[in-house]
């Protein structure tokens, strides 16, 4: 392997921990055993290329926030109480209570009514999945995970039939860059630097397509702005140009897709004016998009998650995607579509998640579900058990989950035990009957993949464990010691899971990995490009999808990209549609503890037209209501001409305590599975609005 590049006496090499596309690979500043100083990106690796979020390179309010959890704790007040509510106790005192009350869960209504809920606080592998272990071994409910992925993930593998796509780094040699339902100045910063090069070198052009101005709109030399849930109709438009004005790639679609006559004679009819009038997006506008983009070779496509987060995402994404399809620029270096490249990796996580002891038969529970769940919807439950106990590590559900009403009313339920592992008292924590104190991914060793780029990356703890603060996967072993699960993997430490995981997937060692501090596993550029052949088995780019293969829902899947009516359209009652999407300084729920992002973000906020708030007769800054069937909330009112008029942005995720009401913007999304194979909603949610 490659000598690693050394780094400065006072610095440590680490990986960026957060679930973020970038995975950065980072440089900290280490002052002691206990404390670190300055947060830099990595210049030697050139994805990071020295670049990491403002967020991040504050880490040490984060890691030597006064908030941060220090001890076990059980709580002594009602649900939901501060940290007044909770008194201290001992590690071996907590580990108990929990180990008994999943024991007495299991014991009276069966193994199934324990859930252990996770998600991606951490994306290191060791410390995110080896819940997945004790699960197993219990036979505890599985989990579903849907809340992130699921339904970008459905669009393109209906598509591509594998996920991967053109490297990160050939953005820098492509000459227009097609930024589609992603906003990486706040979510994934490095795609910018890429962009930049691109730019500065061959005079590149940045085209974005976002519901609202974004930071990254405001970058790009041709914004399109649709209606939310309306990028099938926008592609459709795109590609009746594209086949209607000689810009298709016949040879390409001939060698390399199924189903392009049929998507020809499809999209015959779907002009750019009929896609204006679903979409919003001026035809002219439609017409100069698609023109540059057919005409340009390297055309490099980053396709992002915030468009699929709609119950028709799924075929909008395969709308999307279907684009470098139909001019072939997948031929072209620079050209082509990342959505990501999770699929490279080929890690064997038997050891770490306990696949060997999957069972199948046990239920699975849907993540983003956890409200009707833990109130007892029987669409979830069946003729199963209730969910009597949860253990809870790397997620904030009581914050970050739709239908945050019922999520609250099911943590609030007296009969529900509740074990929050946590490096913060989130809106989850006080809802905890035991909190643990979680360590950072600086006191902590790690493996970590990444969605961005084609690094794998080894890390190891930086500074010591803060006060009494345990990791995810100590934390684990003490409870299958309680609880009798076993499994190889409870035995080793987090090194040898690491290293075993690596062998066996045909790594060089941990050690090794370590030392010279990533391993690029990037494909060679036919492979890349699926030049070779697409993922499926007939090795074509499917524009006619075979959605069986993708999730139970598929009957109410069109083949073909369509503009699928399933959303959630406008009415008389609620007029505006609601886009929940990231803020720049918080990063889902987390760093919303650091003064630093609050101070970047102020107070929530409902980004409206100058016409819509005169519509409904608001000014500038005044408090109004949000609201739908599910309830309502208050936030201040901040006048933009950057969003279409019906459309009302509130940059995510507040704390629950940032509202008037205590409860935040989840409350007014739903829980209900986008299309076919479930997945969280987020950005499709029709509102009204009334001054408050
Ligand atoms: N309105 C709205 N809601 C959304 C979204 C949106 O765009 N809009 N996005 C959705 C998406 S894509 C996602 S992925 C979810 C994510 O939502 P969450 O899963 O809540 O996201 P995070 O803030 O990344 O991580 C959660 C917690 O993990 C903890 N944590 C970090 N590292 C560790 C560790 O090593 N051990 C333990 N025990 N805990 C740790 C952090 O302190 C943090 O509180 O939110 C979803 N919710
Ligand atoms: N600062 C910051 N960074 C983050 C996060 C964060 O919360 N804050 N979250 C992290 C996580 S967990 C994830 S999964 C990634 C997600 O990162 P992204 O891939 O960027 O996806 P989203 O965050 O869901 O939303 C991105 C954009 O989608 C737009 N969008 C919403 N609906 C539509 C639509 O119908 N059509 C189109 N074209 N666009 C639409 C939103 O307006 C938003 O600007 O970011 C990660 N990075
Ligand atoms: S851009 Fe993403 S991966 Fe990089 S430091 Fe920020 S949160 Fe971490
Ligand atoms: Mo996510």
């Amino acid at each position: 392997m490659p000598d690693s590049s050394p780094i400065a006496e006072n610095w440590r090499a680490s990986t960026c921990p957060h679930d973020c596309p970038s995975v950065c690979a980072l440089e900290i500043e280490r002052l002691s055993e206990t404390r670190i100083g300055k947060v830099r990106g990595a210049e030697a690796n050139d994805y990071t290329a020295g670049v990491i979020c403002a967020k991040v390179a504050r880490y040490a309010e984060r890691q030597h926030h006064p908030d941060r959890l220090s001890v076990p704790l059980r709580r002594i007040g009602p649900k939901g109480c501060g940290r007044d509510g909770f008194a201290p106790i001992s590690w071996d005192e907590a580990l108990d209570e929990t180990a008994e009350a999943l024991k007495r869960a299991a014991a009276a209504f069966g193994p199934e009514s324990v859930w252990p809920y996770f998600y991606a606080g951490t994306m290191g592998l060791v410390q995110r999945d080896g819940i997945e272990r004790l699960r197993h071994a219990m036979g505890y409910s599985r989990q579903y995970s849907t809340i992130c992925i699921t339904l970008a993930d459905a669009g393109w593998l209906a598509g591509a039939g594998a996920k991967r796509g053109t490297d990160a780094r050939e953005m820098a040699r492509a000459d227009l860059i097609v930024i589609w339902g992603a906003n990486p100045v706040s979510t994934q910063v490095n795609v910018m630097t890429h962009v930049a090069r691109a730019r500065k070198t061959r005079g590149a052009r940045l085209f974005v397509v976002d519901p609202y101005r974004t930071g990254t709109a405001q970058q790009a030399d041709l914004h399109l702005m649709p209606r939310p849930g309306t990028d099938a109709a926008l592609a459709l438009g795109i590609m009746h140009v594209l086949f209607a004005e000689g810009f298709a790639d016949r040879d390409y679609m001939a060698r390399y897709t199924a189903g392009a006559g049929e998507l020809e004679a499809h999209v015959a009819d779907k002009t750019p004016e009929w896609a204006e009038g679903v979409s919003g997006v001026p035809a002219a506008a439609i017409r100069e998009f698609a023109r540059a983009y057919g005409a340009t070779k390297r055309a490099f496509l980053r396709l992002g998650y915030g468009f699929a987060r709609h119950r028709n995402g799924a075929s909008s994404m395969h709308a999307a995607a279907s684009l470098p399809a139909i001019t072939g620029a997948w031929r072209h270096e620079g050209g082509g579509a990342l959505y990501a490249q999770s699929s490279i990796y080929g890690l064997d996580k038997t050891m770490i998640e306990g696949l060997d002891r999957r069972d199948a038969r046990v239920r699975a529970l849907d993540q983003s579900r956890i409200g009707p769940i833990l109130t007892g919807d029987k669409r979830d439950l069946g003729d199963g058990p209730p969910v009597k106990a949860l253990f809870v590590q790397n997620t904030n559900p009581m914050n970050v989950a739709p239908e945050l009403g019922k999520v609250r009313d099911g943590f609030r339920r007296e009969d529900l035990f509740v074990c929050v592992h946590e490096q913060f008292l989130t809106d989850t924590a006080r809802m905890a009957d035991i909190v643990l104190p979680a360590t950072t991914f600086l006191e902590h060793d790690d493996i970590y993949q990444a969605g961005g780029h084609t690094y794998l990356q080894v890390a190891k703890k930086v500074v010591e464990p803060y006060a009494q603060c345990r990791s995810n996967h100590w934390v684990l072993r003490e409870l299958a010691r309680r609880l009798g699960a076993r499994h190889p993997g409870f035995e080793m430490s987090e090194w040898e899971l690491i290293d075993w995981t690596l062998k066996a997937s045909g790594y060089p060692s941990a050690d090794a990995v370590h030392a010279a501090r990533w391993y690029d596993k990037a494909p060679d550029f036919a492979r890349a490009h699926f030049l070779e052949g697409f993922g499926h088995p007939d090795g074509k780019w499917h524009f006619k999808a075979d959605w069986t293969k993708i999730g139970p829902a598929w009957s109410a899947m069109p083949a073909l990209p369509t503009q699928m009516d399933a959303y959630d359209k406008p009415t008389q009652e609620k007029p505006f549609r609601l886009v929940a999407a990231p803020s720049r300084s918080y990063l889902n729920s987390s760093f919303t503890e650091t003064p630093g992002s609050q101070a970047r973000e102020g107070r929530p906020t409902a980004m409206m037209h100058p016409a819509a708030l005169a519509r409904i007769g608001a000014i500038d800054g005044a408090r109004v209501r949000l609201g739908n069937e599910k309830g309502s909330l208050v936030v201040h009112a901040k006048a933009f001409d950057g969003v279409l008029p019906e459309t009302v942005i509130v940059e995510s995720i507040w704390p629950n305590d940032a509202f008037e009401e205590g409860i935040g913007i989840n409350l007014l999304v739903s829980a209900d599975p986008g299309f076919p194979a479930g997945g969280a909603v987020f950005h499709d949610t029709a509102i009204w609005i009334r001054p408050a």
